[in-house]
């Protein structure tokens, strides 16, 4: 048996979620056409069965933030959220938006995943939205800034070049054991991932500085036979966000509710009460203790105590 931890690395909105979630075949990290989208790190579970003189392989994949120079206390979180997810890694998928222009932001990724001492693969995202021709000198290009291991062009959207990428990861990854019982595909919970699916709605439904300065917390859940009742908190930083959250008559409110709702559904295979509250914080990003405190891995361990 072969397994490994593969972390995707990349600047924001380069298309690391989008990839997880085609390669596990599951809605496990949002996704939104605004950059810093994901604050945590998610891994998504993949078992490929053995095939021709190779071993069944489970591959662990980590999505994480968009690298970025942080600013604040949340963002400093989001990038220690990826020096952790590099920590122990076996393989690095640096994946990069081939349809922008490439400039110092790279570079920086670049020596930050270089410096992990770890195989890296390139991965070229987003072919879909370049000609053909273009991809080759781009190739080019980035090679001779570093020697990786593989350079892999995929359009994660379209899910194309997504077998040869696996192919080329379940090669790379060393004799290991089953971390995870095979019919596990995330480390997330669900109550968590339901707090990532509102938070995606906030940031569809809302411009500027609000999707940014919003965050959700699951207050309260409970399982019944035929229904779920959740109770959820979106806090933002000011009282005008609040009045921008909620909207006229409560209408963006009640928006944001229902198309989560439904998703959550989906998620539970079951019916969902959800509450929506919206609370003000100010200036929570700049908090080490909130931003301590919203951490799904920190909230996991007051609910049932610490895993290890
Ligand atoms: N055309 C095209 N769009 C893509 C592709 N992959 C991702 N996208 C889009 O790019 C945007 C960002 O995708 P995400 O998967 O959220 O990117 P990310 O790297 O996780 O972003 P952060 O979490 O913000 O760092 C979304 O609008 C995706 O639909 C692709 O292969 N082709
Ligand atoms: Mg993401």
């Amino acid at each position: 048996m072969r397994s490994g931890f593969v972390t995707i690395v990349g600047r924001p909105n380069a298309g690391k979620s989008t990839l997880l979630n085609a390669l596990v075949g599951a809605k496990l990290a949002i996704v939104t056409h605004k950059p810093q989208t994901t604050r945590n790190r998610v891994q998504g579970i993949l078992n490929v069965p053995a095939k021709k003189g190779r071993p069944a392989t489970q591959v662990i994949l980590i999505d994480t933030p968009g690298v970025h120079r942080a600013e604040t206390r949340l963002n400093e979180k989001m990038m220690r959220e990826v020096h952790e997810a590099l920590e122990g890694s076996d393989l690095i998928l640096m994946i990069t938006d081939v349809s922008h222009k490439s400039d110092a932001g790279d570079q920086y990724v670049l020596d930050l995943v270089t410096r992990a001492n770890t195989p890296i693969f390139l991965v070229l995202n987003k072919v879909d939205k370049i000609e053909k021709p273009k991809l080759l000198p781009e190739i080019e290009r980035w090679s001779r800034l570093y020697n990786f291991k593989e350079v892999i062009p995929i359009s994660a959207l379209k899910k194309d070049g997504l077998d040869d990428l696996l192919r080329v990861i379940v090669n790379a990854l060393p004799e290991g054991p089953e971390y995870f019982p095979k019919n596990q595909i995330t480390d997330q919970p669900e109550r968590f991932l339901a707090s990532e699916i509102i938070r995606e709605q906030v940031l569809i439904s809302t411009a500027q500085e609000v999707p940014y300065a919003s965050t959700v917390v699951i207050e309260r859940w409970e399982d019944e036979p035929k229904l779920t009742r959740i109770a959820a908190a979106i806090y933002c930083e000011r009282e005008g966000q609040k009045a921008i959250l909620i909207g006229k008559q409560g209408m963006k409110l009640k928006e944001i509710g229902t198309a989560a709702r439904l998703q959550i559904e989906k998620m539970l295979s079951k019916k969902v009460f959800l509450e929506l509250f919206v609370k003000v914080q100010p200036e929570w990003r700049n908090s080490r203790r909130f931003v301590e405190e919203i951490d799904w891995r920190r909230q996991l361990e007051n609910l049932v105590g610490p895993t290890e």
